[in-house]
């Protein structure tokens, strides 16, 4: 090569090195990101942050908990990326250009809370605790572009508003619960509704494990509860049930997301399927048919024999033994078959039996007729709060899950071709615009622990049912249970709502398209439609 040549090239690489690292970041308004739930506070500073293949994600050395996160980060933006964000330990992640996850030893920072501070040149996440972290990156992901929810490569750009999100829940139990006994739902179903909820900062899956049409936890001690009693659900199909090792993989499949197990054994009533399997927990000691319709209150275990408190602590044992949480529900609602001091007497026992194997006991607030432990808690899911506020009464915290609000399996409208209406319909504004604080006369901030959407499941049989009702009213949960009041107004919320339209598809979310919210109209039509022609 000739000298001039090889002058004109250096020149020529100069030059396009020069323009490369002077490209101008994109201005993007952080204010105008449509996150859910709302942060506590936002500052934008009009610029962005742009991910590329070459950014790494650093952490601080000998902290395994933001390693765990940076983890889980990198795999969740790997498939449509076509990036694998290389994990390095330093001892200042702070100072690196590229994404910081730090766990910092600020206690004002909750055990949820966290700060993102994003420039030109770095995305620094500081928590303290990787629960903040991992609700930071729930953040970061809702920042990116829609189509990061997409699992084939997708072209780029990846940039993120530049600015200030300071962030904590208002909140501390922000759950929602799934009903597995009306009809079985297997492991992979679980996981990817632990999954969409920890997408919106959700930390609680309450798992109905067991009812009058099915039990669908394995009981080593009480093997017939599952072979039998678990064989059929809601309009006599297959039923199913959980080995303890597929329900170990469920717990922390979610410990991993942040997210508590919680896991109910419905009693004295909703326990047919029990009484099918067992003949001695009868008290004309005869197994009961297996019960396949949708009726409520009928059942009851005989709260006079000995063998039913046995039983009890044979079942809350080897439950307590595959639960990490503090929390086992004893179910309590509804037991319209026991009588009442018979009731007192039965949830007075099973208290002890929960606190002898050192969890604490939650039941539905009907469990407020007997003498409760100040630790345990009620939850509200009846329209009035008499219930609860009996509970209240002795000081007992609560759950807020008000049917004719929080119910995720109460239709939209009369014509929605799925769920329950006996507490009327819950169409999407329904379920946002109430305060939890202020639902019930009596019931105020500091008797309350937090929100829980609970879907029954009489009605649906399919993940994409379970979708149906759970989209999109469950973000507006995620929000009422983690931003503060002055953050929460239907009018922002439907169109913060409207704009998840095109990550909704991306997602494979079958949600219902509410005429409430103004959807926002972009390329994922298409995905939309072909999904609803399969
Ligand atoms: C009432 S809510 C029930 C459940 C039903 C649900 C249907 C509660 C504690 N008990 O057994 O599945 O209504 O919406």
């Amino acid at each position: 090569m000739n000298k001039r040549i090889r002058i004109l090239l250096i020149q020529a690489l100069l030059v396009s090195l020069l323009l490369f690292s002077c490209k101008k970041p994109t201005p993007k308004d952080l204010a105008k990101e449509n996150l859910i739930p709302q942060p506590d506070s936002l500052v934008a500073t009009g610029s962005s942050f742009d991910w590329t293949a070459k950014t790494k994600i650093y952490v601080q050395e000998k902290q395994e908990g933001s390693q765990q996160v940076a983890n889980y980060l990198a795999k969740l933006i790997a498939p449509s990326t076509g990036f694998t964000p290389e994990v390095k330990r330093v001892t200042n992640p702070a100072d690196k250009k590229g994404i910081a996850l730090i766990l910092s030893d600020d206690t004002i920072l909750g055990d949820e809370a966290y700060t993102l501070k994003i420039t030109e040149k770095r995305v620094v996440l500081e928590a303290h605790q990787p629960a903040g972290l991992f609700w930071g990156v729930q953040t970061i992901r809702q920042l990116l572009p829609a189509k990061i929810e997409l699992d084939s490569v997708q072209k780029g750009p990846w940039e993120l508003a530049s600015g200030i999100i300071k962030d904590a829940p208002n909140y501390q139990y922000r759950g929602a619960m799934l009903d597995v006994a009306r009809h079985f739902f297997g492991v992979e179903d679980v996981k990817r509704f632990i999954d969409l909820i920890a997408a919106y900062k959700m930390n609680v899956l309450h798992l109905h494990l067991t009812d009058d049409q099915g039990w669908r936890i394995e009981i080593k001690s009480w093997p017939n509860l599952t072979t039998h009693g678990g064989s059929t659900q809601v309009g006599g199909e297959k039923g199913g049930f959980y080995t303890q090792n597929q329900y170990s993989e469920i717990v922390n499949y979610a410990q991993e997301r942040f997210i508590t197990v919680i896991p109910e054994i419905d009693m004295p009533g909703h326990t047919n399927a029990a009484l099918a399997s067992y003949a001695c927990l009868n008290a004309n000691n005869k197994v009961t048919e297996l019960y396949t319709g949708t009726n409520v209150g009928f059942s009851t275990l005989d709260t006079d024999k000995e063998i039913t408190y046995k039983f009890i602590d044979d079942v809350i044992g080897e439950l307590a033994a595959l639960t990490p949480g503090e929390y086992i529900h004893i179910g309590g609602d509804e037991s319209n078959a026991t009588k009442k001091k018979d009731y007192i007497s039965f949830v007075n026992r099973v208290q002890k039996i929960v606190s002898s194997h050192k969890k604490k006991m939650i039941g539905w607030a009907d469990v407020a007729a007997a003498e409760l432990e100040e630790n345990s808690l009620a939850q509200f899911w009846q329209t009035k709060p008499d219930n609860a506020i009996k509970a209240v009464n002795q000081n007992v915290k609560i759950i807020m899950s008000p049917a004719n609000r929080a119910y995720l399996d109460m239709q939209y409208d009369s014509i929605c071709p799925l769920g329950l209406h006996w507490a009327g319909y819950v169409d999407v504004k329904k379920a946002y615009q109430w305060s939890i604080e202020s639902f019930a006369e009596g019931i105020s901030k500091e008797n309350i622990v937090g929100i829980e959407a609970p879907l029954w499941g009489e009605t649906i049989e399919t993940m994409d049912d379970i979708e149906y009702l759970v989209f999109p009213r469950l973000p507006g949960y995620a929000e009422l249970g983690w931003s503060k009041n002055t953050n929460k107004s239907w009018d922002g919320y439907r169109i913060r709502l409207g704009q998840q339209k095109e990550r909704f598809g991306y997602m494979n979310i079958n949600y219902y398209q509410s005429p409430l919210i103004p959807w926002a109209d972009r390329e994922n039509e298409k995905i939309i439609q072909e999904k609803e022609t399969k």
